[in-house]
């Protein structure tokens, strides 16, 4: 109804503009109630914590050169057991190539110079140090290729205390030489990996299970077989920050306060009318 007078004399907004303010301030009041339950159900969601592709950083067109440093994340690898540590090609002529989506300059860690029969058991190979605050339910995923005189199993150990104690969470077998695999384990059974800044994660030859020796992946066991890695993931859901008390309070204040002027007029709008 258009202002009368008065009305306009005295500056009062008239019914309409009153509707009109009133439907605005209603709107803008949807809009944070909405934003606040988002806030308040936030959900987590899988990422990668980590990834080393040991290509080189920058790409220098050499797949005889790469890096231990991580492609994705922060995280340290060391070599174990007196292994001898080489950079060489992830792909060969007339092979597979590992699950490396780069297409020029893609290498792997080549790790050669393994313990002699029977010795050493669990100790060669390399592990990644890392912290996983903010993450939780870890995956780890990487591509491996052996050679036939290499030794077939691959342990995987877990520390939860940087490195001071191990626990297995893990066997990897390779029977067929030179050729690369993907293997995959999920380690959200182990809620210690969670959101722990001291998390130490090991790959080393073990004897073949019950026996006091290793053994080969096709031929006789030799220490002066090697075996390549790369793509070495490890994925997490991020832990979704707890709201504050004070987000869950305006929640619940908004929610009233909609809902209330809502029943109020109730006579005159339609709830669908603010979404
Ligand atoms: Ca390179
Ligand atoms: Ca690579």
């Amino acid at each position: 109804m258009p202002c009368d007078f008065a009305c306009r004399a005295l500056r009062l907004p008239s019914k309409l503009e009153i509707s009109e303010k009133f439907i605005s301030n209603m709107q803008s009041t949807r809009k944070l109630l909405v934003l606040s339950l988002f806030l308040t159900i936030l959900p987590a969601g899988g990422t990668t914590l980590y990834q080393a592709n040991f290509n080189s950083q920058p790409p220098d067109a050499n797949n005889s050169t790469g890096t231990l440093s991580p492609s994705i994340g922060i995280g340290t690898i060391t070599l174990l057991g007196g292994v001898t540590g080489n950079y060489g090609p992830a792909s060969s002529a007339g092979g597979n190539a590992s699950s490396d989506p780069t297409t020029t300059d893609d290498t792997a860690l080549v790790l050669t110079g393994f313990p002699t029969q029977s010795t050493n058991n669990r100790r060669a190979g390399f592990q990644i140090a890392l912290s996983t605050v903010g993450y939780r339910n870890l995956v780890l995923q990487f591509d491996s290729n052996s050679s036939a005189s290499a030794d077939r199993y691959l342990d995987l150990q877990v520390s939860t205390n940087g490195g001071t104690s191990f626990s297995e969470a893990g066997l990897f077998t390779t029977t067929t030489a030179n050729n690369w695999a993907t293997f995959s384990v999920n380690l959200s059974s182990i809620s210690a990996l969670n959101n722990n800044p001291s998390v130490v994660l090991k790959l080393v030859t073990e004897f073949q299970p019950s026996t006091g020796s290793y053994q080969g992946v096709s031929t006789t066991y030799n220490g002066g077989g090697s075996i390549k890695f790369d793509m070495v993931t490890i994925d997490a859901d991020l832990i979704a920050p707890e709201n504050p008390a004070w987000v869950l309070a305006l929640s619940g204040l908004l929610a009233l306060v909609y809902f209330k002027r809502g029943a109020r007029i109730s006579g005159r709008f339609r709830f669908s009318e603010f979404l």
